[in-house]
């Protein structure tokens, strides 16, 4: 009787897991969404808050997995119900949001991490951890697209393991970074007077350059308008 669900505010990931889990067979999978969510007008996934919901899940579930699920989950929840979060970033360096900014911003180091979810966000007990790497070259965009691959390639290998067994777990080593969205809001307003070097420069605008995204800019001192940066970067 007892199910597992994935929750996930991610369409490529959701659609990425719903065609593995029937290509492998893997049965008594639920996925479900946040209502704010990009999936949420979708007929094969459920609307699930995790807050107004806590009691069911509990009830339902032996195993939650939150797959950038933009849901904070409540600590009844996660002492109930074993709950595991797929982070796209390297625990502890880059807790948080949008990991692979700070990993080139900082120099901190970008992966995926599988974990065991306590009442602190991105942090407990780690399953499976992998590195990946960040070039000199790369945007936040083609660190990210290394991210997913990753990810793509620990659930197609795993995801039935993780479903069904346990699994061996260490803890943090320590509590490393924490990065919110208000640390990312506040990158994207670009000082024009800032001083710094064409390094420093060259290292911000990459981190916020994504495509399709407009987040870094600086103000028109005329109109007061901002005006949005972002950098093309063409390796050799
Ligand atoms: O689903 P996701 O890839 O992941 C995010 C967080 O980074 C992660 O730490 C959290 N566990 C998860 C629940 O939410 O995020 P996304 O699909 O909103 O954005 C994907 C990438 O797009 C992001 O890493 C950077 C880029 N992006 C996104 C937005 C909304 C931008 O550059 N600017 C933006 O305004």
């Amino acid at each position: 009787p007892f199910r597992s669900l994935v929750l996930t505010d991610n369409v490529e990931l959701f659609e990425f897991v719903q065609a593995l889990v029937v290509e492998k067979g893997i049965a008594d999978v639920t996925f479900g969404c946040s209502r704010q969510g990009p999936l949420a007008a979708r007929p094969d996934i459920d609307v699930v808050d995790v807050r107004t919901g806590c009691d069911a899940l509990i009830a339902r579930y032996r195993l939650i997995v939150s797959l950038h699920s933009k849901q904070r989950f409540p600590s009844a929840l996660v002492r109930a119900v074993r709950c595991v979060n797929i982070h796209p970033g390297h625990n502890p360096d880059t807790r948080g949001w949008f990991p692979q900014v700070f990993a080139i911003l900082r120099g901190l180091k970008l992966g995926m991490t599988v974990h065991r979810m306590d009442e602190a966000l991105d942090h407990g007990d780690i399953l499976y951890r992998e590195e990946v790497p960040v070039l000199f070259s790369d945007t936040s965009y083609t660190a990210y697209r290394r991210v997913i691959d990753a990810e793509k390639r620990y659930l197609r290998h795993n995801l039935h393991a993780l479903i069904h067994a346990d699994g061996e777990s260490q803890p943090m080593s320590e509590e490393g970074n924490m990065h919110s969205k208000s640390d990312f809001d506040r990158l994207c307003e670009i000082d024009l007077d800032q001083r710094g070097s064409f390094r420093d420069f060259y290292d911000r605008l990459r981190a916020l350059s994504f495509m399709g995204y407009r987040n870094a800019y600086v103000r028109d001192p005329d109109s007061g308008k901002k005006v949005y940066l972002s950098l093309v970067v063409e390796p050799e």
